[in-house]
């Protein structure tokens, strides 16, 4: 089983709320290794790029508000199995349902939002794992 590499954000929502370091406790207690990490303002761009599979929904729009609406974590974890292994800690998407242990079911919930806000962003698959941390750790 060979290392793998994940893009996680810890979103606005987390940011606000002080849960950086509750985040990055929970994977590192997993025994994951945070290789890279950025705190930034993501602009329009950068967000279309990210989150292109989810252009033309209904909750596109207010997806990339919300993203845009204050600063974001960015980091990459890694370690075998990392990128089915870090959405195993984070939980589903929707709060409200997500399993009591993980950081969306014990830290976040539905809001009166048009999109769902759960504290992280978390790659499904080798190639997006790529593909996301080229976008927001690809030089420059
Ligand atoms: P995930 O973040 O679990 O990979 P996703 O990629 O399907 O979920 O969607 C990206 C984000 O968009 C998700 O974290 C929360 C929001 N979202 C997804 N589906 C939604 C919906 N039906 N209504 C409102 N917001 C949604
Ligand atoms: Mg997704």
């Amino acid at each position: 089983m060979s290392k793998e590499r994940t893009l996680v954000l810890v979103k606005p929502d987390g940011v606000r709320r002080g849960l950086v370091g509750e985040v990055i406790a929970r994977i590192e207690r997993k025994g994951y290794e945070v290789t890279a990490l950025r705190m930034l303002q993501a602009d329009r761009a950068i967000l279309e790029r990210h989150y292109a599979e989810h252009e033309g929904k209904p909750f596109y729009e207010p997806l990339l508000e919300f993203m845009m609406s204050g600063p974001i974590v960015a980091l990459i974890a890694e370690g075998e199995r990392v990128i089915e292994g870090f959405r195993s800690l984070a939980g589903v998407t929707d709060p409200t349902v997500a399993a009591p242990g993980t950081i969306r079911g014990d830290l976040a919930r539905q809001q009166a939002t048009k999109v769902v806000q759960n504290i992280v962003h978390g790659s499904d698959s080798v190639e997006s794992a790529e593909r996301e941390i080229s976008i927001f750790f690809g030089g420059k």
